[in-house]
């Protein structure tokens, strides 16, 4: 459970965090929640839940509350052990929804995100308005964010009906950081798409750092140490991996590999 009241993701003593994404679409509630607990082992500091346009409410909330059920029982083990650590067990659980019917009232928070570089009224205001009395009917925590979607963009480019933002283009992405700031934003996400063939370019992360105080989520096509460093240097408050945790038919592999690739945060 998330007590934390500011608007944002707690802050990591200005380390890069790691963030996992689990796609509700991808696995049972079950193997959800086994693996959101890998991944906090290994270091996550908070699970976003969503992804895929079309996942309805009922699979969204059944995964929330496995991961939130796996995580409570794991600090209450905890507090039973003068020795372990009850606090990283703590972490949020927040909606990363593809719209208003991506919603669940056992999320800690939600990021509440305007496409910035969407062509389509549905992603810049509609799903918005349809989920804004929801989230506050559940009374879960919204993170007002500024999604970018840069190229290749992926299915979430398509979909969202997004103007993708090329690798060479700073000075679009400067301009809608500075557009998020002013709106009152507190978050930025800049996204390459899920899966995406290469990562957001250095040049478009370190564009977006410089252009305004928000923090900045960097996601979509990140697989390897070198690339979450790259993103890290390059002024990443957090990276998002959703993929690469689907991979896994072992939790003892994805340990493996969550395990190195946050370690060198
Ligand atoms: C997608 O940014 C996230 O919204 C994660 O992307 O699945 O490529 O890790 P991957």
């Amino acid at each position: 459970m998330w007590t934390d009241e500011s608007p944002m993701l707690p802050l990591q003593n200005g380390k890069t965090g790691h963030i996992t994404l689990i796609d509700p679409d991808k696995q049972s509630p079950e193997v959800a929640a086994n693996r959101a607990l890998v991944a906090v082992e290994c270091g996550t500091s908070a699970i976003f839940v969503g992804g895929s346009t079309n996942t309805g409410n009922d699979l969204v909330h059944a995964t929330c509350q496995a991961i939130q059920e796996a995580l409570e029982l794991r600090i209450f083990a905890a507090s039973q052990h003068p020795d372990a650590n009850e606090e990283m067990w703590n972490v949020p659980v927040i909606l990363f929804p593809g719209g208003a019917h991506a919603m669940s009232s056992s999320a800690d928070g939600i990021l509440f995100m305007m496409l910035m570089n969407s062509r389509s009224r549905r992603f810049l205001i509609e799903e918005q308005l349809a989920g804004a009395p929801l989230i506050d009917q559940y009374g879960i925590k919204p993170i007002p964010t500024g999604y970018i979607v840069c190229a290749p963009g992926g299915k979430v480019g398509e979909v969202g009906d997004a103007d993708l933002i090329q690798s060479n283009d700073s000075k679009a992405v400067s301009a809608y950081c500075k557009t998020a700031e002013m709106y009152g934003f507190s978050t930025i996400y800049l996204e390459a798409g899920s899966g995406a063939s290469k990562p957001v370019h250095i040049d478009l992360i370190q564009a977006a750092k410089t252009s305004s105080k928000c923090t900045l989520i960097v996601g979509g096509g990140i697989r390897t140490s070198e690339q979450l460093l790259a993103a890290a240097n390059a002024g990443a408050d957090y990276i998002v991996t959703g993929t690469i945790t689907e991979e896994h038919d072992s939790l003892e592999s994805l340990r493996e590999q969550l395990h190195s690739l946050i370690s060198v945060l």
